[in-house]
């Protein structure tokens, strides 16, 4: 096993709490804009979950939600129609992640410091669109933090999302960093499968949406990253002495055999 150089991280769910009060909340903005009435309730939104990306999860909703939809002429296909909304979905996100309304996981900057302090390279492997990466960077660790992130991998710059390994590999890739020199850190199943398929240990974090997920082949599961005053349970796995991920803890899980 070589040793730990990179950390590789998800965005929605992991470094913040994004479906519920952002993601979620945009689509229902584009969809009063747009006059389709559609309401994505909490709980609708975790069954449309089960499939990563805001296009793919609209096309999901109208296929398999949706028996009576007849597509407007405007539209030469279910993709271009999802395009289109897509856009304006992304447009209402951008604007939430500018006021300031979506804070990181507790830890996350605490972490990405001190990761940063002991050397440790980053980046990032996500499905969302490539702005809401930099915007909610910008909104929450400042401007400059972009550049902290060797590579952003994200959104259709490969065509098979998570739970596909492709977002991942593609990361590695331009790190030119091989699997058993980086962490990735998840917070679904989708996720999970994504990361273990690139062969990358796994840290998870959960959140309201994906506690009951199945993350096995995980190294360790969490509620949180916690802090040295607000300590994370282990909700499988072993996390030693440890009571908050810090740089010496992702250290010991990534030498475990
Ligand atoms: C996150 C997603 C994303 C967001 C929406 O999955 O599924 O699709 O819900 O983002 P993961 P876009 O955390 O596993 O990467 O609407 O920009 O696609
Ligand atoms: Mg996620």
């Amino acid at each position: 096993m070589s040793k730990l150089e990179a950390l590789v991280f998800d965005v929605d769910g992991t470094l913040a709490d994004t479906e519920r009060d952002g993601h979620r909340v945009a689509f229902n903005q584009a969809f009063d804009e747009t006059g389709l009435g559609w309401d994505w309730t909490v709980e609708l939104y975790g069954e449309l979950l089960q499939v990563t990306g805001g296009k793919e999860r609209i096309t999901l909703y109208v296929e398999k939600f949706l028996e009576d939809f007849e597509l407007d002429e405007q539209y030469e296909d279910i993709a271009e129609f999802a395009a289109r909304l897509h856009k304006r979905k992304t447009h209402f996100y951008l604007e939430l992640l500018q006021s300031g309304a979506i804070p990181l996981r507790p830890g996350v900057e605490r972490l990405i410091n001190e990761a940063r302090e002991a050397g440790l390279r980053l980046a990032i492997s996500t499905t969302t669109t490539p702005d809401n990466v930099t915007y909610l960077l910008s909104a929450t660790l400042g401007k400059e933090s972009i550049d902290w992130f060797e590579v952003i991998a994200a959104g259709d710059i490969v065509p098979a999302k998570k739970p596909a390994p492709d977002i991942y590999t593609w990361a590695m890739e331009q790190m030119n960093i091989s699997p058993d020199a980086c962490l990735a850190f998840e917070d679904s199943l989708n996720g999970v499968k994504s990361s273990l398929a690139a062969d990358l240990k796994t840290l998870i974090t959960v959140n309201g949406y994906t506690k009951d997920d199945d993350f096995t082949g995980a190294v360790l599961v969490l509620d949180q990253y916690g802090e040295p005053d607000t300590p994370f349970k282990v909700l499988e796995g072993d996390a030693g002495d440890f009571s908050h991920v810090n740089v010496a803890m992702l250290k010991e899980l990534h030498a475990r055999g």
